[in-house]
Parts: C-alpha cells; structure tokens; sequence
C-alpha cells in the first residue's frame, strides 16, 4: 500500500536520521538516500493517511506540461503553491515600495503582526498578477523553472530542446532506449538560483526523470535532490504518478511503477508533531485516477479531463512551509 511505503519512509527518518541544520534555519533530521517503489496497478497513489490536495497537484503538473513558468495559470486555478517564489522577486525589486518584506517566510510564523502584513501585500500581489499583464510578465514568471527546462531548455547555440516531447517520441518509437530522460538541472541556471537577477526563482527539488517500458507499461523512475518529507512527497509522488498515467497513455501503454529516489530526504523539526499524528493513522483503500480517454496528447489536456474516484482520506494536517 503507497501509504505504507510512505510512513516507513517517516518511521525511517525519525529512527536513523541526523539532525542536521538548513538553509532555512529551521533544521531538520535527514537521510541521505532513500527509495520508494510505487505499483500503479494498485491504485493511484495518493495519501489517504492525510488528504493531499489532489487539484493543485494536477494543475501544478498541467503547467510544467505546458511550459509555462509564469504563476498567473496556476492562480486561474486558485492554486498558491508557487507564489512565495514570485512573491521573493517582486518585494525585492526596486519597483516595490511597500512594508519591509524581508525574511518574511521566517518571520510570518513567529510574529503575527508582521503576518497579518505579509498576507494583505502577498493578496495584492497576486490580484496584481491576475489582472495586470505588464506586472504579470515581469513578476508572476520564476524565470528558468521546470516548465522551461522540460519543453524548452536553450543550448548554447541558442535553439531550443523540448525533452518532454522528445521522451514521449522515444517511447512511441525506440522503448527500449536507456536514454529516456528529463533533466531539470541546468547548471547554468542554478547559479545564484533565488538571488538578485539569477536565471532561476529556485533550484530544482525533482531534478531528473527517466522513462522505462517493459511488458506493455510504462515506469517511471524520479530523482529527487532535496525531499521535504511530510509536505513535499506526498505532492511529488502524486505529480509523477499523474504525469505516468497521462504519458502511458498517449503511448497506448499500461501504467508500471513509479521509482522515487530522494537524495537529501529530511523531516523539518517543525513537523514532528504531524509526523506522529500521521503515523498513528490507518491506510484507506486507494483512489482510481480516470483521465477523458477522448483526449491524446498530453498536452492537450485541462484540469477538466482529469478527476479521482474512490479518494476518502482522513484529514488533512496542517503545517509551516519553509521558505
Ligand atoms: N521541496 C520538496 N519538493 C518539491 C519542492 C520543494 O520536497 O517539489 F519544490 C522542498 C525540499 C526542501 C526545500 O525542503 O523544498 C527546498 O530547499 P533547498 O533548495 O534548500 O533544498
């Protein structure tokens, strides 16, 4: 069962992992090297031990789909996720004339007078997005982002490589190539990532995946640099899952399994808590991912074309995000 999977993952974590400091100076306790393996026979793995926001995972995935990196779609789609990251940029900038913003990430969480601030400029701002194009294409983009890298990495002769295409023509045309892959990592753009007028808003956490088809299914492996256990996989494991279904079938194959490998797999010490609540709990029965069977391409579909059956988990457990 993929939450099984998943809370030995935690159980592991809590038992053998070192405690450790951040980037974020929150510190968390880590491994190095950990892998999960996913039958998507069994079921579409989404957590039932806690509910994962299933849309934002689909739109989120439509959107690296399409290429696009600027986060105006996913606020169409009232989905947040990303927001921080543009959020980072704009306060930065010399257009910004607002209360200071810095640090705000660490510091909406300890002082609930800067918090209320932060939350009134962080809707202004992304109201500004939805409505104001100029503003839009000059703070809503996170610049070099997975989008990007997956339908239109730039060589250095200028001309552009859509890799997620590519894979899918490799798997319709040679499956059993060792050489489907996509790679999210530019080192170029990873340079000064997050920092004043670098290419990219933030290194990529899911940095490279690879493609294998055996028996009529389609496997996918991921791998993932930096794994923020308790809110981030759960979301990853459910974006590659769906991003599988919609590639088998386009390829008219049947799904595999999905691979995860997490490199820097860490717990934040603020989420202990959830983490135990979690644990505690019971595993349901799966849901069943139906996609509009009308539809080919990937890229052809809309949020409308994917839905779940069969998804009663328990509840959802809140907890800070990192930034
Ligand atoms: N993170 C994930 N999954 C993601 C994502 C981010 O776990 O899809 F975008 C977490 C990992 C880490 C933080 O806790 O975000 C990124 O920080 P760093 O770049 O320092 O690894």
């Amino acid at each position: 069962h993929a939450d099984h999977t998943y809370l030995n993952l935690l159980q592991y974590i809590l038992d053998n992992g070192t405690d450790k400091s951040d980037r974020t100076g929150t510190g968390t306790r880590s491994v190095f090297g950990y892998q999960m393996r996913f039958n998507l026979q069994e079921g579409f793995p989404l957590l039932t031990t806690k509910r994962v926001p299933f849309k934002l995972v689909a739109s989120e995935l439509l959107w690296f789909i399409k290429g696009d990196t600027n986060i105006r779609y996913l606020l169409q789609n009232n989905n947040h996720i990303w927001d921080e990251w543009a959020f980072k940029k704009w306060v930065e900038s010399e257009e910004y004339g607002g209360p200071d913003m810095s640090d705000f990430g660490r510091r909406s969480l300890v002082d609930e007078a800067f918090n209320v601030q932060y939350q009134t400029e962080l809707s202004t701002f992304c109201e500004r997005v939805l409505h104001d194009d100029e503003f839009a294409s000059k703070y809503g983009d996170l610049g070099n982002v997975y989008g990007k890298q997956w339908r239109n990495w730039t060589t250095s002769e200028g001309e552009s490589i859509d890799q997620l295409q590519d894979a899918i023509d490799l798997i319709k045309h040679n499956p059993d190539s060792r050489r489907i892959i996509v790679n999210a990592w530019n080192p170029e753009d990873v340079i000064d990532a997050g920092g004043k007028g670098s290419k990219a808003a933030l290194p990529p956490c899911h940095a490279m995946f690879q493609f294998y088809v055996a028996d009529g299914k389609l496997s996918c492996m991921l791998t993932q640099r930096s794994a923020d256990t308790f809110l981030g996989v759960p979301f990853n494991i459910a974006s590659y899952a769906l991003l599988t279904h919609l590639i088998a079938h386009e390829c008219g194959l049947e799904v595999g399994e999905f691979v995860h490998s997490m490199a820097d797999t860490h717990i934040y010490s603020n989420h202990f808590e959830q983490v135990k609540e979690q644990l505690a709990r019971e595993p349901k029965q799966l849901p069943a991912l139906k996609l509009n069977l009308e539809k080919q391409s990937i890229f052809d579909f809309e949020m409308e074309d994917i839905s779940l059956e069969g998804y009663h988990p328990h509840p959802s457990i809140k907890a800070p995000i990192a930034v």
